[in-house]
């Protein structure tokens, strides 16, 4: 997979060989816990989420120019109640999004620097992924500055359940 990953809050999303893909407390190689969920984004989360809880997971996904993700379902949450809101910055990229079932009909569309994207009731386990990053498309804020290689940066928001 091309896209480098890692967590902030109380939770974080991990894949093994041995146990598969799962929510853990603590980082897998240092073993400590994830560090926590920025201010800006628990406020953004209860702006947008609709939910009385905030957010125990957030994953964090680096594309580089090349990354793709192909097209899944997010199902290893045990609440479905509450959606997943995700922040989008630096390049552009072309989303995916279907519907319950991966042949169902699909539309793609551009997500931007500083874009949120709340999947929610619903939608909350439509397919989707990203088809491509747009380097030559990079939204320039002013105070966003990304490691070399690194294009773009996702954030999603989720209860675990
Ligand atoms: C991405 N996003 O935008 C990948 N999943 O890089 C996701 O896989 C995603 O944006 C669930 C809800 C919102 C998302
Ligand atoms: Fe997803």
């Amino acid at each position: 997979m091309s896209v480098r990953m890692t967590n902030c809050g109380p939770l974080g999303w991990m894949s093994d060989k041995e146990k598969g893909y799962r929510y853990e407390p603590r980082h897998p190689l240092t073993g400590e816990p994830w560090p926590p969920i920025p201010p800006i984004l628990l406020e953004a989360w209860e702006r947008l989420a609709d939910y009385p809880k905030p957010p125990e997971a957030c994953l964090i996904n680096v594309y580089g120019p090349q990354s793709r993700m192909g097209l899944h379902q997010d199902r290893d949450e045990k609440d479905f109640s509450a959606p997943i809101v995700s922040f989008s910055l630096g390049a552009d990229c072309l989303f995916r999004i279907g519907g319950a079932k991966r042949g169902d009909p699909t539309i793609s569309f551009v997500l931007s620097s500083g874009d949120a994207l709340t999947l929610g009731g619903e939608s909350r386990t439509r397919f989707h992924g990203v088809d491509r990053i747009l380097p030559k498309f990079a939204a320039n804020h002013g105070f966003i500055d990304l490691p070399a290689g690194v294009a773009r940066i996702n954030l999603t928001l989720r209860r675990v359940g």
